[in-house]
Formats: C-alpha cells, sequence, structure tokens
C-alpha cells in the first residue's frame, strides 16, 4: 500500500507521503481507490435491481471505500508512519449533499447492503450540484444558503451514456455520472446519477433564490426546491419526470443490451421505488413499451406490474403526492393518457372511490398508482406496517394483502460503528472475534460479558473518550465548550413537529426553572440539537428560534450555566452525525406514537452504546422488545390511543394547558419577557399559539411522562455499574438492525436476485 500511495502521490503532485499536503493526499487516495473499484467487477446476476431514490445521502465516501476495500487500517498506518491523521485527510472531502434525511440515508445504507451481499443492483438517482440547503445560524434563526459540492476532485465519473427526455415543450438531454460502491470485501456496484449539461450555478441569487421557469437551467440544482407554489411544484415535477425517464431507458437499455426479450422483463428486472418520488416510472416504462416496442397495453401493464415494487416511508398526509392533472398536463401530457387508462382499469375492477388513482379533485395519487401496478408494497418497520394494513392503506390491503411485507429498517455497520467507532470496533473485535463484521447478530456474544467489570469500564471508557473527541470537534467547528463529565442527550433528526423537538425544549425550559429555583442537578446535562427545517416550513424554524433562543439563555445565565447546556450544531449532516453518535448517552426518539415511520437514528445511537428515550413508535417498538425494560425508557402514549385520538378529533391542547399549572408554565415561558428579550416575538409568539391552539402532534399529551421519565433517567445514569450494563444489552442487541439483514430480506421477499 505504501509504494502505490508513494507512486500515485508521484502522479498527482510529485511528492513524498511526508512531504504531501491534506489536499494532495486526499487526491492521492481519491485517484488510487477510482483505479481500484474501476478494475472490479460488478456484481453479477440474472436479475438485476434498480434502486430509484430521489435521495442518496451517501455521506463522505474516503474512509468508507478504504474500509470496504480493505485497506482502511494499512493507510491509517502508512500516514501515521509519516505524521499524517487520515482524519485530517477526510476534513478535505465536501459531504455529498444528495439527500435530506431517513429516506436518503437509507438508500445509502441499503447501496452498500446490497453490493456487500454480493447482489445485482445500482442505484438511480439525480445529481444535484446544490443538493439540500447549507444552514446557517444568525440570530438565532436559521438561514438557508446554496452548498455547492461537486469540486474537481469527487467521486462522480462522467459517462458517455445520455438520453433524450421529453417535456411538453422541449427536449432535455441528459449525461449519467457514476459513483462506484464498493461491498464489504465484495464486488463493486454503481450509484449512477443523472444530470444536465446545460444547469448554470450562476442563477443562484440571494441564499437559494433561482428563477424557478428556466429548466434547462435549474433542472437539477436542488434537491426539494421551494414548491410553496405552482412554479416549484411544476419544477419538482420536472425533476421528478427527468430521474424516472432515464431510468426506464438506462433499465431497458441496458436489458435489451443483455438480450433480454422485454416481454420477460419482470423475469430479469426489478425496480425498487422508493416513496412516491420515482412513481412515474411505472407509467414511463408502459409508454416506452407500447410506443416504441410494440407492446399493446395490456401486456405493458401486466410486464410493469411485475417489474415494480413500492417503499412506503410515512403516514404523513402531506408526504403523500398528489400531483393536479393539470400540472401533469403542462409538464408531462405524454403520460396523461396513460395514467387515466390505469385509473380506468381500477375504477372498473374495484368499486371503491379510496382506491382510485384520480379522485374527485382531478389530483393523481402516486402511493395508488404504486400499490395497484406494482407488485409488493412495504412498510420500513414492524408497527408502521401494521399501521399501513389496518388504517392508512388498509382498502388497499384488503383488495391485495399478498402484496404487502414488512422490511424493517437497517444501517450499515461499516459506517456506523467501524468508521465512525472505530475505538469500539476494535474493542468488540478483541472481544469477541472480527465475525461481527460479516454477520452482526454474532454482537449477541457480548451478553456474555454483562457482568464483567472490566468490559463495563472499558465500555465506559470508550465512551469518555468519543466525548472528548466530540468536545474538542464542537470547540474546533462551533467554538463551543462542553463538559465531557455531563450527560450528553442528543436529538439529531430532521425538524418536523411530529418529531417533537418542540417537547425536548419545554424539558430544557423546565430544567432551567429548576436549576433557578435552586435544584441543582447531580451531574451537568448537555443537550444536543442537530436539524434542518424545510425552507417553507415555518413553525419548524419557530422551534429552532426557540432552541437557539434557550441556548443563549442558559449561556449568559450563571447561575444555570454550570448545571447545563444546549448546543445546537450548526448544518447537521452525515459527517456531523458520525461525530455525535459515539459520543450520545441517551438517544432521544420522542416522536408523537404512530407518526415516525421506522427511525433508523435510533439503531446507530443503540449501537455506539446510548440508551434510547422514546415512545412506542417505529422501530423503537422493535428495540424495546429487543433490549427489554430494563435497558430503554419508554413513555408517552401508544398509537392505538392517538390514531383513535386523530378519528375523533378529542384532543385539545389548550384544555391540558389550562388544567395543569406546570404545563402552562412550561409553555408561558416561549414568551416570557426572558425569552423575548433575546429572541423575535413574532417567531416565539407564533410557536406559543401554535402549541396551545393546535399541537397538532401532541406534545402537551406527553410533556410530563417525557419529563418524568428523563429525569428517572439521569438519576439511573449515576448508577455506573448499572448503566454500562445498559450501554452493553444496546449494543450486544443492535445486530438485528444491520442493513445486511434488511436487505437479505429484501431479496428474499421481494427480489430474487
Ligand atoms: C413530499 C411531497 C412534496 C415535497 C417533499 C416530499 C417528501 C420529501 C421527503 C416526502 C418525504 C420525504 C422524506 C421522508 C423520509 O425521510 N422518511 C423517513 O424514512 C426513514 C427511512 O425509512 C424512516 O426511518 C423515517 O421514519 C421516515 O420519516
Amino acid at each position: 500500500m505504501e509504494k502505490e500511495l508513494e507512486q500515485m502521490l508521484q502522479t498527482v503532485c510529485s511528492k513524498g507521503i511526508k512531504e504531501a499536503s491534506s489536499e494532495e493526499i486526499y487526491a492521492a487516495l481519491l485517484q488510487w481507490s477510482k483505479e481500484k473499484m474501476n478494475g472490479m467487477k460488478h456484481n453479477e446476476g440474472d436479475r438485476k435491481l434498480y434502486y430509484i431514490s430521489a435521495e442518496f445521502l451517501v455521506g463522505k465516501l474516503l474512509s468508507n471505500n478504504l474500509i470496504n476495500l480493505g485497506v482502511f487500517e494499512e493507510v491509517r498506518e502508512v500516514l501515521k508512519k509519516h505524521g499524517h491523521d487520515l482524519t485530517e485527510i477526510e476534513e478535505v472531502e465536501l459531504e455529498p449533499s444528495l439527500g435530506n434525511g431517513g429516506l436518503g440515508r437509507l438508500a445509502a445504507c441499503f447501496l452498500d447492503s446490497i453490493a456487500t451481499l454480493g447482489l445485482n443492483g445500482d442505484g438511480v438517482g439525480l445529481n444535484y450540484h446544490d443538493g439540500l440547503f447549507l444552514q446557517k445560524f444568525s440570530d438565532n434563526k436559521q438561514w438557508e444558503e446554496k452548498n455547492p459540492w461537486i469540486t474537481e476532485k469527487s467521486w462522480l465519473t462522467k459517462t458517455d451514456v445520455s438520453f433524450e427526455v421529453p417535456f411538453k415543450d422541449f427536449t432535455l438531454k441528459s449525461t449519467m455520472y457514476d459513483i462506484d460502491v464498493p461491498g464489504y470485501q465484495s464486488g463493486c456496484n454503481k450509484l449512477h446519477l443523472f444530470d444536465l449539461d446545460s444547469v448554470d450555478e450562476s442563477i443562484i441569487g440571494n441564499g437559494i433564490q433561482f428563477d424557478k421557469q428556466e429548466i434547462h437551467k435549474n433542472l437539477t440544482l436542488f434537491l426539494y426546491p421551494d414548491d410553496s407554489d405552482e412554479a416549484g411544484q411544476l419544477l419538482r415535477i420536472y425533476q421528478q419526470y427527468f430521474m424516472v425517464s432515464n431510468a426506464a431507458q438506462l433499465i431497458l437499455k441496458e436489458a435489451e443490451d443483455r438480450g433480454v426479450n422485454l416481454y420477460h422483463l419482470h423475469e430479469h428486472v426489478c425496480i425498487q421505488i422508493n416513496d412516491t418520488h420515482p412513481t412515474m416510472v411505472i407509467p414511463e416504462l408502459i409508454r416506452i413499451l407500447t410506443e416504441q416496442k410494440g407492446f399493446n397495453i395490456d401486456t405493458a401493464v401486466d410486464v410493469v406490474s411485475k417489474t415494480c415494487a413500492y417503499t412506503n416511508h410515512t403516514i404523513l398526509a402531506e408526504a403523500l403526492e398528489k400531483w393536479p392533472i393539470s400540472y401533469l398536463e403542462k409538464v408531462v401530457p405524454h403520460l396523461m393518457p396513460i395514467i387515466r387508462e390505469l385509473d380506468r382499469r381500477v375504477r372498473r375492477d374495484f368499486h371503491d372511490p379510496r382506491v382510485y388513482i384520480i379522485d374527485e379533485m382531478d389530483r393523481v395519487h402516486m402511493a395508488h398508482i404504486d400499490i395497484h401496478f406494482g407488485y409488493a408494497v412495504n412498510g420500513v418497520a414492524a408497527l408502521h406496517t401494521e399501521i399501513l394494513k389496518e388504517s392508512e392503506l388498509k382498502p388497499f390491503y384488503d383488495i391485495y394483502p399478498q402484496k404487502f411485507n414488512n422490511k424493517t429498517n437497517g444501517i450499515t455497520f461499516r459506517r456506523w460503528l467501524v468508521h465512525c467507532n472505530h475505538n469500539l470496533a476494535e474493542y468488540l473485535k478483541e472481544l469477541i472475534g472480527p465475525g461481527y463484521m460479516e454477520n452482526a447478530e454474532e454482537l449477541e456474544k457480548l451478553l456474555a460479558y454483562q457482568d464483567d467489570e472490566n468490559v463495563l469500564a472499558k465500555l465506559k471508557e470508550i465512551k469518555k473518550e468519543a466525548k472528548a473527541e466530540l468536545k474538542k470537534y464542537l470547540k474546533m467547528t462551533q467554538n463551543v465548550e462542553i463538559d465531557e463529565n455531563s450527560v450528553f442527550d442528543i436529538q439529531i433528526k430532521r425538524l418536523h413537529e411530529y418529531k417533537r423537538q418542540q417537547m425536548n425544549a419545554l424539558y430544557a425550559i423546565y430544567k432551567y426553572k429548576e436549576i433557578k429555583k435552586g435544584n441543582l442537578p447531580k451531574r451537568p446535562l448537555t443537550m444536543i440539537f442537530g436539524a434542518k427545517a424545510a425552507p417553507a416550513y415555518t413553525i419548524a424554524k419557530d422551534i429552532i428560534h426557540l432552541i437557539l433562543c434557550l441556548q443563549q439563555l442558559i449561556d449568559n445565565d450563571p447561575q444555570v450555566s454550570p448545571y447545563m447546556k444546549i448546543v445546537m450544531v450548526e448544518n447537521y449532516n452525515v459527517t456531523k452525525a458520525e461525530k455525535l453518535i459515539p459520543a450520545c448517552d441517551i438517544s432521544e426518539q420522542i416522536s408523537l406514537a404512530s407518526k415516525e415511520a421506522s427511525g433508523t437514528g435510533n439503531m446507530k445511537f443503540m449501537l455506539n452504546g446510548a440508551v434510547t428515550l422514546g415512545t412506542e413508535d417505529g422501530a423503537n417498538v422493535e428495540i424495546h422488545q429487543l433490549v427489554g425494560d430494563d435497558n430503554i425508557y419508554i413513555f408517552g402514549e401508544k398509537s392505538e390511543k392517538i390514531i383513535k385520538l386523530y378519528e375523533t378529533g378529542e384532543y385539545c391542547s389548550k384544555d391540558i394547558y389550562e388544567n395543569d399549572p406546570m404545563v402552562e408554565e412550561l409553555v408561558d415561558f416561549i414568551i416570557s419577557k426572558d425569552l423575548i428579550r433575546i429572541g423575535d416575538p413574532v417567531n416565539l409568539g407564533r410557536l406559543y399559539k401554535e402549541i396551545v391552539g393546535k399541537d397538532w402532534f401532541m406534545a402537551l399529551l406527553d410533556v410530563k411522562d417525557y419529563i418524568r421519565t428523563k429525569e428517572q433517567m439521569l438519576s439511573d445514569y449515576e448508577d455506573e455499574k448499572a448503566w454500562e450494563k445498559k450501554m452493553l444489552v444496546n449494543i450486544a442487541k443492535a445486530g438485528f438492525f444491520s442493513s445486511d439483514r434488511t436487505i437479505a430480506e429484501y431479496n428474499r421477499d421481494i427480489w430474487h436476485l
């Protein structure tokens, strides 16, 4: 390895390892990896999977690729020998900004596991130049800026693959870029990202403003451009169709190149539709098969329906896409006859308006296309799939019980243990052998040590080191000082009311007031948040404002600051998650029961020895079953009750507010003099009104149980041995949440590769 790196450095900059800068070493390692992967075999098989997704939140790739290529340790040692630190080299890489949250990170973990299991499957998506916005804080508010990540030295490789994508008024010619996806000690797959040569970053003005009408210049600028007006919605349709038309053409071309008879497409290809964003691939394939490949409509519908499968990631109404026909007519009128034909077939066969594709308001329900004209539908955690079957998608489950199945999410242990928590990974290897890296369930061998004082002490020590590392990182990146001896309580995820960061903020208010009253905690508490709010999501931004104001209030109060601290991490992303997760003691998973489809952060925290504080929601339910009552802190109302409350419309936050003086006091603090002095009365006032007058995600319903449970947890933390044991059990039971297991199940039940 040393020789190869030296040679590469000679080519890149004519320097030796010692003399080379971090940038130069990065460039050499990038080039070395790319050449290595280029020489690797693509995983093969008679059937090929295409995983189409609007997001692939891959994170930085250098370390992960080195791990999967089997040279990470060697490279680290060589660099160390010459006075370099691989962590510093990593800093050079910009994080690809190709996703926004769980769904995108899941797609990235899946690509890793698909490649690792040697399966023949590629990802297909878009190459957003500025991705999701870059988050900046100023005046205690979120501001959005562009987030360019593509430099000359990126993992993208331009290919000569190109397709013509027809829109109503013009045709655009695509360019396909590839990112290699090496499996862990296995073959190499591809992530195909489609782009347009004419995209022009110079049209971006202030913040993330740009002209939404200039499609040839803006199409692949941003992920989820603001869609609060018609132009924004049309742009999203342009993006989605551009993605799926390219995907469809690529899939058919590769099949024909392999000699596949398209009438047997479903025997050689399967397409996983990641949420509804790629749904138009179904009518697009039908269109191409009938218009260009001589299929009659019956056969085209039949073949496509046997090729496509759909994953649902949410039951939130606003995330279930419904496009007005008039919008589709403006962008892709050639798909409308097919969509109408699909709707006609549904109406012919079923007499239930709830399952129609086109509703009485002339809107096209994308999920309904997927369910009728795909062969599988899956939810992403056991509870989520049950809710889909029993309530959200019940009319469909009644028609197609055989299509519905659960695939509980997972995470890749290569990134979320081996890479992000090297010390823990090495210690586990020492203790239980390296087998867990391939077979995650072997982590259970750890259980044999749950009463071994030395092992427990070592786990605590590793946690302490990770906390010290995070302290250094936050000092360097945000110039904040945290106390590594405090309890680290972390909530990192997209900002959404259903995830209830506002409830956590109410806890902070509670704690602040307790300290003011002289009820001092035994140990200081560090509350860490990381979250981006969608630019048009007003209340989410108000919640960020509240958290930042509380942060300032506490920092400036010498009576309180020795005992608690709030840190809101700026521009939370995969790279930051990798620093935060190993250092966590308390993992906040506090969504309103029934609303978080699965969660995957919960799994990453558990694997790294944090203890969950959560509701019976999403995959928390499965974590609870695995670790047992003693090793998780569960609070709040259950999903059945919540679903009933929505059905009857009975929930009234104002009643709770008015009848519970403690709740009233906490909520009132949002508009107290103390906070208004620091913050913006418009934002704080609006949030106060929202919580008292609506509280759609029922933070006040659970807030007292939440506070009580968190206090219990903090007190239990002081029983060191008992806490260390909880850490150990969480790590030991995390094996089930390996995405290798999830992918093996997808393959067994849906893909059959
Ligand atoms: C829809 C319409 C218009 C504009 C945007 C959207 C949109 C964008 C992104 C809808 C949904 C998303 C992303 C959803 C998401 O990330 N869901 C998460 O998926 C994870 C992986 O399955 C789960 O673990 C999380 O529980 C779920 O919230």
